[in-house]
C-alpha cells in the first residue's frame, strides 16, 4: 500500500529551516521561519514560563486525563485575553476549547465549520499563510481568496477588499487576520475594521479570526481591537488563537479556539459539536503548556513579568523595522524601504524578486522565504551591516 505513494514536497518555510541549520557560513542570517530571536539570534524561554514550570513541576497533583476542551481555567483566561471587558458581556454565548497550537485551533475550526454547512467556502486573504489554504482543503472546505496587500504600493487594497466580502455569500467564512498580518505584516487600522465589522452583520457572513501575534503589534488591547469590535457587531463568530509567539511555547502547542453565537442555547449546542471535532481528531489537548499559561495568568507577579517580557519583544521587533529602513537609506538605497517601519508584527515583503532572493541565499547565506517575506526578528545589531550591504548589492 505504502508503495503506490508519491512523495510530496515539503513546508518550504520548514524547509527552508532546515537548509539554514546546514549552512555553515559564520555570517549566515535566518530570516525565514516565523519565530522570535533575541539580539543574540535565540529564542529563549521566557522567564515567566520558567517560573511558571518551576510551580507546576511541584504543585501538578495528576496525570489523569484533562477533558476535551483542556484546562478551563485556561480557556476563561483566553477569553478574557482575547475579548477583554467583552468577555464578561458574552460569558453566556462564547466557549472555548483549548487546542494543540493555532494550527490545531484553526483544523477544529476547519471541521466546525463543515459540520454547519459541507459547502462552505472559506474566504482569505491575497496572500495569507500558506498552511491555511492547505489546512481548510484538507477539511474538505472550499477556499476563495480576497483582495488584500497591495504588492506596488506596500498598503491594503481595502476597496477591493470591501467590494468582493459585499459579494460573499451567507454561510461562507471569511478569514481575518486579527493582527500582524502574515505574511504582509499589513494591518486594518481602527475605521477599516469598523467597516469590516458593518459589513459582517450587513452581509451575514461568519467571521474567523486568526490571532497568532497578540502583543506583538500595538499592545495585548489594541491588537485585539478589530476582533473585539466583530464581537460586538455580528451574532456569531469564531476565533482562533495561539500562545506560540506571545508566550513563546512554541513546540509545546498551545492554542485555543472559541465560538461566539447568538445566545446561550446555540452556544451550548455548537459547543456539543466542538467537542465532538475535538474528540474525533485527537480526543483531548496536551496540558503542559496550557497550564503554564493559566499559571501566569492566575498570578499578578508573573502576569507583570510576562507583559514586560512581550513589552521587549515588540519593541525589540518595532526598533529593527527602523533600523532596517534607515540602513537600507544609508547604504543608498534606491527604493523606499519606509513602508517597512509602517508594517506589524515579525513579516513584511521585501519587495525583491526570485534571482535576487537566490543570490542573497547562495552569496551571502541570508535566508529568506520565496515570496521575499522576512522575519525581521532574526536582524540584530551584529548582522544589520552585513544584510544591508547584501540587499544593496543583489538590487544594483
Ligand atoms: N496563524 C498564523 C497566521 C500563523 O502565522 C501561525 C504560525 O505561526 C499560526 C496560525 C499557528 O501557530 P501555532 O500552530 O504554532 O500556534
Ligand atoms: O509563517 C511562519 O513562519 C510561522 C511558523 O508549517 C510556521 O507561522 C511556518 C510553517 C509551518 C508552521 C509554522
Amino acid at each position: 500500500m505504502f508503495s503506490e505513494l508519491k512523495p510530496l514536497p515539503t513546508d518550504p518555510i520548514l524547509g527552508l529551516m532546515a537548509a539554514y541549520k546546514q549552512d555553515t557560513n559564520p555570517n549566515k542570517i535566518d530570516l525565514g521561519v516565523g519565530v522570535y530571536k533575541d539580539e543574540q539570534g535565540d529564542t529563549p524561554v521566557l522567564r515567566a514560563v520558567k517560573q511558571a514550570e518551576a510551580f507546576r513541576l511541584e504543585n501538578e497533583k495528576t496525570k489523569s486525563y484533562i477533558g476535551l476542551a483542556g484546562n478551563l481555567d485556561f480557556c476563561q483566561k483566553m477569553e478574557s485575553l482575547l475579548l477583554g471587558e467583552h468577555s464578561a458581556l458574552l460569558a453566556n454565548r462564547v466557549r472555548t476549547a483549548q487546542t494543540p497550537g493555532g494550527t490545531g485551533a484553526l483544523r477544529v475550526a476547519a471541521e466546525f465549520i463543515k459540520r454547519c454547512n459541507t459547502n462552505a467556502t472559506v474566504w482569505v486573504t491575497t496572500p495569507t499563510w500558506a498552511n491555511h489554504i492547505s489546512l481548510f482543503e484538507a477539511a474538505g472546505l472550499n477556499v476563495k481568496e480576497y483582495p488584500y496587500y497591495d504588492y506596488e504600493n506596500k498598503g491594503l487594497l481595502f476597496d477591493e477588499m470591501i467590494n468582493t466580502l459585499k459579494q460573499v455569500p451567507k454561510g461562507d467564512v471569511v478569514l481575518l487576520h486579527a493582527c500582524c498580518h502574515n505574511p504582509s505584516g499589513m494591518d486594518l487600522n481602527e475605521q477599516q475594521w469598523k467597516v469590516v465589522a458593518e459589513l459582517a452583520k450587513e452581509v451575514g457572513f461568519t467571521p474567523l479570526i486568526d490571532i497568532a501575534y497578540q502583543g506583538f503589534g500595538s499592545s495585548l488591547d489594541e491588537d485585539a481591537k478589530g476582533l473585539r469590535m466583530l464581537a460586538d457587531s455580528v451574532e456569531e463568530m469564531l476565533i482562533c488563537s495561539s500562545c506560540s509567539k506571545n508566550f513563546g511555547l512554541y513546540r509545546e502547542r498551545v492554542g485555543a479556539c472559541s465560538l461566539i453565537a447568538k445566545d446561550a442555547a446555540v452556544a451550548d449546542v455548537s459547543n456539543s459539536v466542538l467537542l465532538s471535532v475535538v474528540r474525533s481528531i485527537y480526543s483531548m489537548p496536551p496540558a503542559h503548556g496550557a497550564d503554564i499559561v493559566s499559571t501566569i495568568l492566575s498570578s499578578d507577579e508573573l502576569t507583570q513579568m510576562w507583559h514586560e517580557e512581550l513589552d521587549e519583544m515588540r519593541t525589540r521587533i518595532n526598533g529593527l523595522r527602523t533600523l532596517i529602513k534607515d540602513s537600507l537609506a544609508a547604504k543608498g538605497v534606491a527604493q523606499d524601504f519606509s513602508f517597512i517601519d509602517r508594517q506589524n508584527g515579525m513579516f513584511s515583503f521585501l519587495g525583491i524578486n526570485k534571482e535576487q532572493i537566490e543570490r542573497l541565499q547562495k552569496d551571502y547565506a541570508i535566508y529568506i522565504v520565496g515570496s521575499s517575506r522576512v522575519n525581521v526578528a532574526g536582524i540584530s545589531q551584529a548582522n544589520i551591516d552585513y544584510f544591508a550591504d547584501a540587499v544593496a548589492t543583489v538590487l544594483k
